[in-house]
């Protein structure tokens, strides 16, 4: 035939929880015949993002890369106290003019750009409005967004209440740009977001918002690496379905003393466990040794049953293992889809950020439990008894097995032929050939 196939240019802002949903959907689109494009900022702010950077572009070369280099920033140096990623989008901001010269050299020319943002659609399309009124929602209980339902103030990001923060601005812009945008690319499906898609895509929030382009689970890569083959044999000799794993993302740094209570109630639930242990916010921090942080009676007690892993592996691939049973979450939406896509039912327990609506998310499409009295945030420390008592129920809830089940197929039709996700996809490329 005639047509050309689209050429599309990608480009997450930072944080593993951006660069890894980017990444699959550009698999997807190269397996679908695009000539795709992935953009990354140079330097990235943790070591997991550049590792991961080049691994995949080692093992996808049909994948181009162009690098947008970054400016040092002379605000970096005092704001110190500020969240790295932020600043990062910052800076990313602050050196967008050197996009346009880096895309136009590319050949063929581009079709489109997909760009990557923060924040649920639905909030950021209706944050100015919510917040024309300072006062009135600083001191809110719940909000309301037309044709949602009421959200609970407290499951919002809490850097929103602060005008001043640089997260707030950043809002501000991008839920101003978003009407510009030809659509929005979700990783999300159907049938665990069926009523919330409907809502947005029959402009009941906004009347210029794009429409929302349902194109999930991302299917995951799977790139063969040497490392960490020690979890990967311990898991081969675990009964199926026995093991829980445990992780609060790529973000969340726990607590010494939330450490203390989660072992004690890992020890006295009894089951095996597979532990992603963070300890700070950035990757490349992570140093101390596992002895150092969690207790030397809790090591040996539990040496035959459980699997501490420090440094990043691949999630997904744990995920997969036969031996998983039960997934304690921080509910980073990535963490949801990759449990979705499996079928592993979770036990929520939200953080910070948007991690509390994906909780309601989970425990609405059957995929898991959800203590919501559970503290979260700062400060907040949930007890050794508590834990124990959430992690038994989910690894012996039969009906929440079976639905979690029933998540996993139905994500999986969505992808598969005449998937609505499938479909979806399908339509973008199709109005990108010339
Ligand atoms: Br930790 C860790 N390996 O060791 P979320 C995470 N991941 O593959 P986020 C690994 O990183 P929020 C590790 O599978 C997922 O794709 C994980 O994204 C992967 O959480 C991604 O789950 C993490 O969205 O928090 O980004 O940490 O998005 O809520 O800020």
């Amino acid at each position: 035939s005639t047509t050309q196939a689209p050429h599309i240019a990608l480009f997450p802002v930072a944080e593993m929880g951006h660069l890894m949903p980017v990444l699959r959907l550009a698999t997807m689109l190269a397996k679908r015949n695009c000539i795709v494009t992935v953009i990354t900022a140079h330097p990235t702010v943790s070591n997991a993002e550049s590792d991961q950077i080049s691994l995949f572009f080692r093992h996808n070369p049909e994948i181009n890369h162009l690098i947008l280099q970054l400016n040092p920033s002379s605000q970096q140096e005092d704001s110190t106290l500020a969240d790295p990623f932020f600043l990062q989008f910052d800076l990313i901001n602050q050196s967008i003019h050197l996009l346009r010269p880096l895309l136009s050299s590319s050949s063929p020319p581009f079709s489109a750009m997909f760009v990557d943002f923060f924040l649920a659609t639905s909030l950021m399309a209706y944050f100015p409005v919510l917040t024309s009124n300072r006062t009135e929602f600083n001191n809110a209980s719940t909000i309301k967004i037309p044709g949602l339902p009421p959200m609970a103030m407290s499951s919002l990001p809490q850097a929103l209440l602060d005008p001043g923060n640089l997260f707030t601005s950043m809002t501000i812009m991008n839920s101003q740009a978003l009407s510009k945008a030809d659509g929005i690319l979700t990783n999300t499906f159907e049938y665990v977001q069926a009523s919330t898609l409907g809502t947005l895509n029959k402009a009941r929030v906004t009347a210029s918002l794009p429409p929302i382009l349902p194109v999930g689970p991302l299917e995951p890569y799977h790139i063969p690496q040497d490392r960490d083959n020690r979890y990967r044999s311990w898991l081969e000799n675990q009964p199926s379905q026995s093991v829980v794993y445990i992780s609060f993302g790529s973000r969340t740094a726990i607590s010494q003393d939330q450490v203390q209570e989660l072992e004690r109630g890992l020890e006295k639930a009894g089951r095996r466990f597979c532990w992603n242990l963070k300890t700070s916010i950035v990757d490349k921090d992570d140093q101390e040794d596992v002895k150092d942080i969690l207790s030397n009676l809790f090591l040996e007690r539990t040496k035959n049953k459980g699997m501490i892993i420090r440094g990043w592996t691949d999630q997904q691939e744990i995920l997969d293992h036969p031996a998983i049973g039960g997934f304690v979450s921080h509910c980073g939406w990535n963490s949801v889809m990759e449990a979705a896509w499996q079928g592993v039912p979770m036990l929520a327990w939200p953080q910070n950020g948007d991690q509390r609506l994906n909780a309601k998310v989970v425990e609405d499409a059957g995929l898991g439990l959800w203590e919501r009295n559970w503290d979260w945030g700062v400060g907040g420390v949930v007890k050794g008894d508590e834990i124990e008592r959430k992690i038994v129920e989910l690894m012996t809830d039969e009906k929440l097995r079976e639905r979690a089940k029933k998540v996993r197929e139905e994500a999986r039709k969505a992808v598969g032929s005449g998937g609505s996700s499938n479909r979806v996809i399908k339509d973008v490329i199709n109005s990108l050939i010339l």
